[in-house]
């Protein structure tokens, strides 16, 4: 009911009474105004006037899931989304209400995190009104060897969604991060839950960001956003919607082929690490190399002086020589 009236006051310019709303909608006036309250808690700038009325002011930035499902345009993917205005993580709560009857392609989406989550336990920067913060629920039948794939798939999908949206230059720094300026734009924190060697589920959490005007110290010379490298602000569900288009496109081809191989020579060419010399370092050891190669399972091959490694992606970091971070 909270969206009908929405849409009435969305397709009208001038005031619309409450009456005239409860009559098309065969609900009270009592009603109109609950639902009205409810708009106004979720953001929307509405007007009422006695004897008039209510109108609401356009205002491009809202952000929920009414208007998020608008957007969206897939088959499969997002056709539910669970929306939060702050949550400690979206992963998290991906993991607290996953079970059989959830679908492949639920969505959770946040406004903010009180606790967003990097690899290894690190952090995300997650502050409200800024960011994407979305994990989507995916059941991929595949083994569990190829996971670091569904990664790899959903970079390039990054990648197309904000070079389509801003014309602005994105690259992938292996095996997670969207790169734009040589700053990090966007990370990917995928988690699984597999039975012997077959994926159950996967949880693939990708925090975005899109309008931040500027980072804390400790990240201003390694983040970025899409504001501050295109100078305005950009729609954020629009970015979900043509994210959630585009890897679906790809995902279910890749499902069907159970093989990254049509990928490879996309992500290669959007890979910064190809071809560099480089630091791969774990938490035990760091390692200098060059960077030869992408293996079709997604792996690094580092060529050190002494042998050829393949890498997986799970427990490393790529740095630059000198300990920089891109
Ligand atoms: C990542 O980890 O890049 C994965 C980030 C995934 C975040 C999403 S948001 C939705 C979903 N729910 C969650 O709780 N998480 C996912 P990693 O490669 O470990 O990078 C983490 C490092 O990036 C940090 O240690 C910082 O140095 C840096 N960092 C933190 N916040 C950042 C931000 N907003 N922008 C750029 N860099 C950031």
């Amino acid at each position: 009911m909270t969206e009908k009236i929405l849409n009435i006051l969305k397709n009208n310019k001038e005031f619309t009474s409450g009456e005239k709303i409860a009559k098309s909608l065969n609900i009270t006036r009592a009603a109109v105004w609950k639902n009205i309250v409810k708009l106004k808690s979720m953001g929307y700038n509405i007007t009422s006037v006695t004897n008039k009325g209510y109108l609401l002011i356009e205002d491009s930035d809202i952000f929920n899931n009414i208007e998020i499902e608008k957007e969206i345009n897939t088959f499969k993917l997002g056709k539910k989304i669970y929306y939060f205005d702050e949550i400690n993580s979206t992963n998290e709560y991906a993991k607290k209400i996953i079970n059989e009857s959830i679908e492949e392609g639920t969505l959770i989406v946040a406004n903010s995190q009180t606790n967003g989550k990097g690899r290894l336990d690190r952090q995300w920067i997650s502050n409200k009104g800024d960011g994407i913060f979305l994990s989507l629920i995916l059941r991929p039948d595949i083994e569990l060897f190829k996971i670091t794939q569904i990664t790899l798939l959903a970079g390039i999908c990054i990648c197309n969604t904000i070079k389509n949206i801003t014309g602005l230059d994105v690259k992938i720094k292996w095996p997670n991060d969207i790169i734009i300026d040589n700053k990090k734009v966007c990370g990917i924190l995928t988690e699984i839950n597999a039975q012997i060697d077959r994926v159950s589920y996967v949880i693939l959490g990708i925090g975005i960001n899109v309008n931040n005007e500027k980072f804390n110290v400790a990240l201003e010379d390694k983040a970025t956003s899409i504001f501050l490298q295109l100078g305005k602000n950009i729609n954020r569900q629009k970015v979900i919607a043509h994210f959630l288009k585009e890897f679906e496109n790809n995902y279910f081809k890749y499902i069907k082929e159970k093989n990254f191989a049509t990928f490879l020579d996309e992500y290669k060419k959007l890979c910064i690490n190809l071809g560099k010399e480089c630091k791969i370092v774990s938490s035990k050891k760091e390692i200098v190399g060059k960077v030869i190669d992408i293996s079709p399972l997604g792996e690094i091959i580092f060529k050190t002086k002494d042998e050829i490694l393949k890498i997986v992606s799970g427990e490393v970091s790529l740095r630059n020589i000198d300990g920089s971070y891109i």
